[in-house]
């Protein structure tokens, strides 16, 4: 057996501030990574070609940084369970190291690889934490159990002391040419582009790839906007939030940095505004997380509604309204923007990803699992548990203390959007119009005629009153 650890990265595409990589290095001065393309996740029905092209990306950058450190990141495409306890065996690896995850597919996923590791005396790291601050068994209730409500969470996370950042790995001993000769009698490749591998995204990507642009994108963030958050986080028309949320779900920024960046806000910070600003990014950065444990302590949510009333609900069926939501076609200027924001660029802001998934729940009474999933084959950031998490939250079938929330799409244009900058970026046919038809969504049927732009699907006033009357009847059953 050699000094070897493999260091195995799934969603943790960095060497900086990476725990289980620091745990590797503090044993060995060897560590080679690896990333296996899995065929499970990559043949689902739900993976976006932007979010896979974000990835490869990453990915490349990743190759970049190990061979600076003077070693290199071997890629698989094959099936993890068998493919990484195999290379570790050929490479006589006296362990393999990875950062646990929440996902169910992951639980399985690495509880396999683990029986495979043991059956050939091969070490690996023991459940290590790497994309949250806190461990889920570490914040519990006062009777010690899951928390299910957003408030307490909060108050319990945020007032744990938080790891700092912990050490990059800055250099390591590579594979010799001989080894590099078993890796790829083991099965190592070059790394594929997406195109390669099935996933057209011809766009330019709207967030960078790469450890150092994530870097560069917080400290810009958090140098300056990061003060003004809480008053323009909520204009989708403004660049007011950090737009790190595809670094966060790959891992291509740690989550002690960023945290540690809000840290040094606040200490710079010279206003009460300033410090509610910072101190609402850090709520985002707990909202993440709590969605995580939540993810971690009730895996059915992955399969469905979390409350009782809503895990029979009579959602409709309607294919045509669908497409139309799908498509941004559904005559709600505010709706039929962010949805072609969303299909453009793969990233929606979040006022409007709320405004969409009450759409889609409250007025056209579809089932939230056909937006968790059509987000999920859209977006650059989509991730299970923050997705799974919204949609709940949207459908108000989740944890979320209040019964139902209904959002109205001229209200929060009026709110959000006022001045209709938001709807002329994305629905074009709709720029020369008069401010007010776009924020109040009644266009004149002759406008709407002449610039092919449809009239509302449904009527919201009616749908509201039939979402209620249908809640109703599910409660009482
Ligand atoms: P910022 O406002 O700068 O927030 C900082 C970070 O905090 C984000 O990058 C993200 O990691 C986290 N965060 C912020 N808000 C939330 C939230 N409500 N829930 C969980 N984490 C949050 N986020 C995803 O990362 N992936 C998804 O697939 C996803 N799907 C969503 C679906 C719906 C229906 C809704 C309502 C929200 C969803 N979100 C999702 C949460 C949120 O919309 C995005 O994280 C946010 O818009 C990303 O932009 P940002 O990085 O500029 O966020
Ligand atoms: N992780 C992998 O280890 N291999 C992959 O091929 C892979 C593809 C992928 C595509 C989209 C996406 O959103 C995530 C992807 N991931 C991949 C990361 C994945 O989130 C983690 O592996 C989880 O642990 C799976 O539960």
């Amino acid at each position: 057996m050699s000094d070897l650890i493999l260091f195995w990265h799934r969603r943790d595409l960095r060497l900086s501030d990476n725990t289980g990589l620091a745990a590797a290095r503090r044993q060995s001065a060897k560590i080679v990574g690896v990333f296996c393309l899995d065929p499970k996740i990559l043949q689902r029905d739900d993976v976006a070609s932007v979010r896979v092209s974000y990835m490869i990306g990453c990915l490349q950058s990743l190759q970049e940084r190990y061979a600076q450190a003077g070693s290199q990141l071997l890629i698989l495409h094959a099936n993890p369970t068998q493919a990484i306890p195999a290379l570790a065996a050929a490479l006589s690896a006296k362990a393999v190291f990875w950062n646990w995850d929440v996902e169910p597919y992951s639980q399985q996923r690495d509880r396999t690889v683990i029986d495979a590791l043991k059956e050939k005396g091969i070490q690996f790291l023991e459940k290590n934490w790497d994309q949250i601050l806190h461990a889920p068994e570490n914040i519990r209730t006062g009777v010690n159990t899951a928390y299910t409500v957003y408030t307490p969470f909060w108050k319990n996370w945020s007032s744990k002391s938080k790891v700092k950042p912990v050490e990059t790995l800055l250099n390591s001993q590579g594979l010799t040419e001989a080894e590099n000769d078993i890796a790829r009698q083991a099965g190592t490749i070059e790394l594929p582009s997406a195109k390669d591998l099935g996933f057209h995204w011809d766009e330019e990507l709207v967030i960078i790839p790469g450890e150092a642009q994530a870097q560069e994108q917080l400290e810009e963030f958090s140098a300056h906007r990061i003060n003004e958050y809480q008053e323009q986080r909520n204009f989708p028309a403004v660049n007011g939030t950090s737009q790190l949320s595809a670094a966060l779900k790959f891992g291509v920024i740690g989550i002690r940095t960023v945290w540690q960046a809000t840290l040094d806000a606040l200490q710079n910070s010279r206003s009460e505004e300033t410090v509610a600003s910072i101190r609402t990014w850090q709520q985002e950065l707990a909202w993440r997380e709590f969605y995580q444990h939540a993810m971690y302590n009730f895996p059915e949510l992955a399969q469905g509604a979390f409350r009782e009333t809503f895990k029979s609900f009579p959602w409709k069926t309607n294919e045509e309204h669908f497409q139309a939501w799908c498509e941004g076609r559904t005559g709600y200027p505010i709706v039929d923007a962010a949805m072609r924001q969303m299909n453009e660029i793969g990233w929606m802001h979040n006022r409007c990803r709320m405004i969409v998934a009450n759409f889609l729940t409250k007025d056209l009474l579809i089932n939230p699992q056909w937006g968790e999933k059509y987000f999920m084959q859209k977006l650059i950031d989509g991730d299970l548990s923050a997705n799974n998490g919204g949609w709940q939250w949207s459908a108000s079938s989740g944890m979320d203390p209040k019964p139902v929330r209904i959002f109205n799409p001229a209200s929060q244009t009026q709110k959000f959007d006022p001045e209709g900058e938001y709807i002329r970026q994305w629905v074009p046919e709709l720029r020369s119009l008069d401010t007010e038809y776009l924020v109040s969504g009644n266009i004149p049927a002759s406008e709407r005629e002449a610039l092919d732009y449809p009239a509302p699907i449904v009527d919201h006033k009616q749908q509201q009153r039939l979402f209620k009357e249908l809640y109703q009847q599910q409660k009482d059953l």
